[in-house]
């Protein structure tokens, strides 16, 4: 039996609840000062999270629901100046501690470091946004948890396709049957379960709908000892809140499966 040996969590969604009232505000923000007449609502954004990547999603919105929009000539170049606005926009909401990390995250991030099990981040975000996540939701000094922070450009191909998995896999130097991938997104999922990775969703408003085939287990959130989570669907072993017992129970059994 192969023993757990590090924990790899998705940002957005996962580790706190940054779409809604995080990522879409500062995308607004950053077209009312560009002087565009964009309003991304709280349904569309919802639409426009099939796409991951701000850069992308950006792109998409144009194609998809703008076609009146007369691009510049440099287009890809504008949609990076206009989504390294956002990024500023969203690195200072963070920074007024207005999104907390989600129930669960700093109890289970703690027990793990208490453990010795290692801890990654694989994300399709900026770096910038994870390290201001980090440091005003968890701890200061929380960056250093991680031993491998893979985020944003630095694979070609961003989720679902796997390759922020597989770089983060390589940089841990781990097989994929001693680590557990947590994600709240059917996106995630895929890019996890394409990288060979047991993965764990915790769900939240704009994914409850998705379709999380492949993942081990899926729930509404990590929950508390005195908080209990939901079980949407998979094996929870009677635990009332998801812990490292659990997540070793689970990898047990996957790889037993195989
Ligand atoms: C997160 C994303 C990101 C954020 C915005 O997906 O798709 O694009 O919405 O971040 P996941 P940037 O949780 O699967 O990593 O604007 O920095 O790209
Ligand atoms: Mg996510």
């Amino acid at each position: 039996m192969t023993q757990l040996q590090a924990l790899i969590f998705d940002v957005d969604g996962t580790l706190a609840d940054t779409e809604r009232d995080g990522h879409r505000i500062a995308f607004n923000r950053a077209f009312a000062d560009a002087g565009l007449a964009w309003e991304w609502s709280v349904e569309l954004y919802g639409e426009l999270l099939e796409v991951t990547g701000g850069k992308e999603r950006i792109k998409f919105y144009i194609d998809r629901y703008n076609p009146e929009f007369e691009p510049p000539a440099n287009l890809k170049e504008w949609i990076a100046g206009l989504h390294a606005a956002k990024t500023k926009h969203y690195t200072q909401l963070l920074s007024e501690g207005t999104i907390p990390m989600r129930p669960g995250v700093k109890r289970l991030l703690l027990e793990a470091r208490q453990q010795g099990v290692r801890l990654a981040i694989a994300t399709t975000t900026t770096p910038a946004n994870v390290t201001a996540l980090l440091e005003n939701a968890l701890a200061p000094d929380s960056v250093g948890w991680f031993d491998i922070i893979g985020a944003g450009d630095i694979v070609p191909a961003k989720k679902p396709a796997p390759d922020i998995y597989d770089y983060v896999l390589k940089e841990l130097n781990l097989d994929p049957k001693a680590c557990l991938a947590f994600e709240d997104s059917q996106q995630g999922v895929k890019s996890s379960r394409a990288a060979n990775l047991a993965t764990i969703v915790t769900v939240n408003g704009y994914t409850q709908d998705h379709d999380f085939t492949g993942a081990e287990l899926v729930i509404d959130q990590f929950g508390e000892p005195d908080q209990s989570f939901q079980v949407i669907s998979g094996n929870a072993y009677s635990a009332s809140y998801f812990d490292l017992e659990l997540a070793e129970q689970v990898l047990k059994e996957v790889n037993a499966s195989l």
